[in-house]
């Protein structure tokens, strides 16, 4: 892995209707992921936040069943000039949310880079919505269907260009909440899922080395990390938990392999809201992710 990371906060909120994951940024630094970084003898950069738009202030403009969309294109862009400009200077983008819509904004950046980029998506959720499958009109729903290229053309054409990623190119785990649209997606498009049956039937170590195997033709790999993947009793900081989620232990592991892979090229680290949280715990599971993710082993 390259050894010159740099950390993006993303303090956003505007893809959910919860207060509170715009401070996900704080308590994950909070939680000292720059020092935890720095001890596995990385050097570590902190670009500070993207400016993201105030609620309050803003009109919130809704299109159609859009919440908030304005907000979160301009958010995008920036996400993506900066995120692709550290890639250019050599760095490994760590960008920490903010919730989920941040994606639309990582990839677009992220994939400029890439002819053929491979993406983990550690999720409950498939966030496969459109506007026109989406039951709350949350654009966090909705980042992975975007980056498909499928979505209102405003988001799907952040940086103006689409389609960010392929289908064959995508590994769900952890899902255990798709809506019905999404399940469509799924099947039409042939999308490879470990839901939460798969993680238990087959083990976390069969799930990752066929991830691994199946993402080894791309030219990079990206992690989408939602936090809610995990069990709600691990990481109970996040807007949208679900029941039966991946262990703090089984992800561990998950991040152990794919450091020994040494196939991850970009990460992000999202959806922590720590009014939600308890004791900054969910804050705490990340970096400690982020170590097991960059390397850090126990003996
Ligand atoms: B997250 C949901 F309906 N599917 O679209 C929706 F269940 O980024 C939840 O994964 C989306 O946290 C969760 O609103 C988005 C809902
Ligand atoms: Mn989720
Ligand atoms: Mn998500
Ligand atoms: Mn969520």
């Amino acid at each position: 892995m390259l050894k010159d990371i740099t950390v993006i906060g993303v303090p956003m909120d505007l893809g959910q209707m919860r207060r509170g994951v715009d401070m996900g940024p704080s308590a994950i630094r909070y939680a000292g992921v720059v020092e935890r970084l720095e001890n596995l003898d990385y050097r570590v950069e902190d670009f500070g936040d993207i400016e993201i738009a105030r609620p309050e202030k803003q009109n919130i403009e809704n299109e159609g069943n859009l919440k908030n969309l304005n907000g979160v294109i301009e958010a995008s862009e920036k996400l993506s000039q900066t995120v692709s400009d550290v890639i250019t200077s050599n760095k490994f983008p760590l960008v920490l949310g903010g919730d989920h819509s941040i994606a639309i904004g990582t990839l677009a950046g992220v994939s400029k880079n890439y002819k053929n980029l491979g993406v983990i998506w550690y999720d409950a959720h498939g966030d496969l919505n459109t506007a026109d499958t989406s039951p709350s009109g949350n654009i966090h729903g909705m980042p992975l269907a975007v980056s498909l290229g499928i979505g209102h053309e405003r988001l799907t054409n952040i940086s103006e260009y689409t389609p960010k990623i392929k289908p064959e190119n995508i590994v769900i785990i952890g899902a255990r909440s798709l809506d019905e649209g999404e399940r469509e997606l799924i099947k039409e498009k042939g999308i490879k899922v470990y839901t939460m049956h798969e993680v238990d039937r087959l083990g976390m170590t069969k799930v990752m080395e066929e991830t691994i195997e199946y993402l080894s033709h791309t030219d990079g790999v990206h992690l989408s990390l939602d936090l809610d993947g995990l069990d709600p009793h691990d990481a109970p900081g996040v807007g949208t938990p679900v029941l039966g989620g991946i262990s703090y232990r089984e992800s561990h592991l998950a991040m152990e392999m794919l450091a020994e892979a040494e196939i991850i090229t970009s990460a992000e680290f999202v959806e922590v809201n720590p009014i939600l949280d308890e004791k900054n715990k969910t804050a705490t599971v990340a970096v400690a992710l982020m170590g097991s993710l960059f390397g850090e082993k126990l003996l």
